[in-house]
């Protein structure tokens, strides 16, 4: 192992706790142990000669939308690449006060009243194994949700809420013949009805929760159970399986007892027999919902085992393979999803599906593909992105040869990968022109902003044999993963303003009715006047402003923020949102429009007016 793989590792040692540090420490001795993991990283930046043009000039567009997920900032980013300019910030989990999520009542009748979110994976809806630019899926890690964004508007418009189910991380949706399902899987195990009952400090009574998911009407179909966590997930390019990494197969609780074994599990569910289940009945219903058994013997899933904790599972652009990251080994798994048949049918052993295990780095967490059969891990103590050839390791895997490797290329990164991914490389039409190495830790690359210091995105040319560094790209907490769609997949789809009629109460009179003490006004907004210029109404009562932007104009939003009442949320052209307060502190407040509209924007104003309860 060189120097200084061995000295990022020293790095992040005090960040981990003392008995992961042995176990890593156990690995890399490992590593010494068979000869060092090899070449030394390319410099990124010496070879510029094959980089294509990733500068995008003012006014000029870019190639592809990245999505990325925020983390437990709770929203999604869309990231214009090769610019890494980002064009919008979708709150999903989080409250917005730019926006209005979570202020708004459409808003948090879907958070319900939730505000705080974790998001990790945001991956598109499909049709033959690519994108359809409908929608977008992400999940919630804290609070165990899985959120529909629609891509023509860019907003959340459904969200589902995942009982039993705890760490609900990876989420992958159906590549074909479309999206109809959408998993999501539980990384924690914990017992399967939480509700208090039993010994609760038995880890052994646990498990884990694939819950698989309606697109179109955002439902839970079903939940498969097993005695093991679930981690990433991967569906395959044909409808037929479904994917979970599984670190935990030890059942355990704490640290030392996850890293117990040498081996856990690449879990792979069986749709077609998951299909059969539901309709014969094999199924127990609690609280309302399906639950199969997806244990080792009912048939419904495979176990195959892999080195050590893996974390990341993707699947091969031509859909031959599953490739899963060892983390605390320091290989790579490729499994033959041809194979998978066999499996299920008996035919061969699950552990006969693996036909490769490259030994690629210390820390490999998640791959990436270029469509020309090279793959791209992401090495996260060593540092580095390593470019390795499937086929090749396929090869070495049946007859090694000594001295040999299907490593081709490493690029040191700063630092600490997490995620990687390469342009529509979630898709058949992988096309591998970029690669974005999602950094944890971004040290001295930026100017020192305080103890909270920005990730690291870093852009990366792999049109060429060697991978070429092209910018860093400081990000706010903490996009674990990101998808990047070519523009014309997406930008067909997206809309200047929605259907007026979308919203039930939409607005084109404005005016005030009252029932009890129960004050509903709907107003219009168009630049630069509010339709109405004061409500009047009596201390106590619940008062709900309704507000449609009926300007036309693309471009062309418009605030609302009461004065002291903490309101505030943004509509877009022919949008409307509402919002209900309790008028209780009496005066005159003024309403006014936030964002900037016409010359005469900060005229565009109104008075709210309480009259104090008279006693
Ligand atoms: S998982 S890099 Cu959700 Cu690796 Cu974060
Ligand atoms: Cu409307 Cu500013
Ligand atoms: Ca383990």
């Amino acid at each position: 192992m060189q120097l200084k793989a061995l000295m990022n590792q020293q790095k992040v040692m005090h960040l981990l706790p003392a008995r992961w540090v042995l176990a890593l420490t156990f690995v890399a001795i490992v590593a010494i142990g068979c000869g060092g993991t090899g070449e030394q990283g390319s410099s990124g930046g010496a070879a510029t000669a094959h980089a294509t043009d990733h500068e995008v000039a003012p006014g000029e567009l870019d190639d592809y939308y990245g999505f990325f997920s925020g983390g437990h900032s709770g929203e999604v980013r869309v990231i214009g690449i090769p610019s890494m300019r980002v064009l919008k910030r979708i709150a999903v989990w989080n409250i917005d006060s730019g926006s209005g999520w979570g202020i708004t009542n459409e808003s948090r009748a879907l958070l319900n009243d939730k505000s705080v979110g974790d998001t990790h994976h945001v991956h598109g809806s499909y049709v033959d194994g690519t994108y359809d630019g409908k929608w977008m899926f992400v999940n919630d890690k804290a609070n165990n949700r899985l959120a529909r964004i629609r891509v023509d508007i860019m907003e959340v418009d459904a969200v589902v809420n995942v009982p039993h189910a705890q760490g609900a991380h990876g989420v992958f949706p159906q590549r074909a013949p479309t999206t109809e399902w959408v998993i999501l899987n539980s990384e924690f195990r914990t017992p399967l009805r939480n509700d208090g009952r039993g010994d609760m400090l038995d880890a052994s009574t646990y498990g884990g929760v694939h819950t698989i998911i309606d697109a179109a009407e955002m439902e839970i179909v079903a939940q498969v159970t097993t005695p093991v966590n679930l981690d990433l997930a991967a569906t395959d390019y044909q409808g037929k399986y479904s994917f979970a990494t599984s670190y935990n197969t030890e059942g355990g609780a704490t640290i030392s007892e996850m890293l117990a074994n040498d081996r856990d599990f690449l879990v792979v569910f069986n749709w077609e027999r998951i299909k059969a289940a539901l309709a014969d009945g094999s199924y127990k219903i609690v609280d309302d919902i399906k639950m199969l058994d997806g244990s080792a013997g009912t048939g419904l899933t495979a176990y195959i085992p892999i080195p050590k904790n893996p974390h990341g599972v993707n699947i091969s652009p031509d859909g031959n393979y599953a490739v899963a990251c060892g983390k605390v080994s320091p290989t790579v798994s490729v499994i033959d999803l041809r194979k998978l048949d066999d499996v299920f049918a008996g035919n061969i052993e699950p552990r006969d599906a693996v036909v490769a295990e490259p030994e690629v780095g210390l820390g490999p967490l998640h791959t990436t593909f270029d469509g020309r059969g090279n793959a791209y891990t992401s090495l996260f103590i060593d540092s580095q992105t390593v470019k390795w050839n499937i086929d090749k390791a396929v090869e070495l895997y049946e007859n090694p040869v000594e001295g040999e490797t299907a490593v081709v290329d490493r690029l040191d990164i700063h630092y600490q990968a997490g995620h990687i991914m390469a342009s529509m490389a979630e898709t058949k039409e992988a096309d591998g022109k970029y690669l974005i190495s999602l950094n944890k830790i971004s040290k001295d690359r930026f100017l020192n902003v305080g103890p909270l210091k920005p990730e690291n995105d870093q852009l990366v040319d792999i049109s060429g044999d060697e991978m070429v560094l092209l910018k860093d790209e400081p990000s706010y907490i903490e996009p674990h993963d990101c998808i990047i769609v070519r523009r014309d997949i997406i930008e067909p789809h997206v809309v200047d303003r929605v259907d007026m009629e979308e919203h039930p109460d939409f607005v084109t009179e404005s005016f005030v009715e009252r029932d009890g003490n129960k004050v509903t006004a709907h107003i219009t907004a168009s630049a630069p006047v509010y339709g109405l210029q004061e409500v009047v109404v009596n201390q106590g009562d619940e008062v709900t402003f309704i507000v449609t932007n009926t300007d036309e104009i693309p471009d062309l939003a418009h605030g609302f923020a009461i004065s002291n009442y903490n309101v505030s949320f943004v509509v877009g052209p022919f949008q409307t949102k509402s919002v209900t307060i309790t008028a209780d502190k009496p005066g005159m407040y003024w309403i006014y429009c936030t964002n900037f509209c016409h010359a005469l924007h900060l005229e565009m104003r109104m008075r709210f007016v309480v009259n104090p309860r008279s006693t």
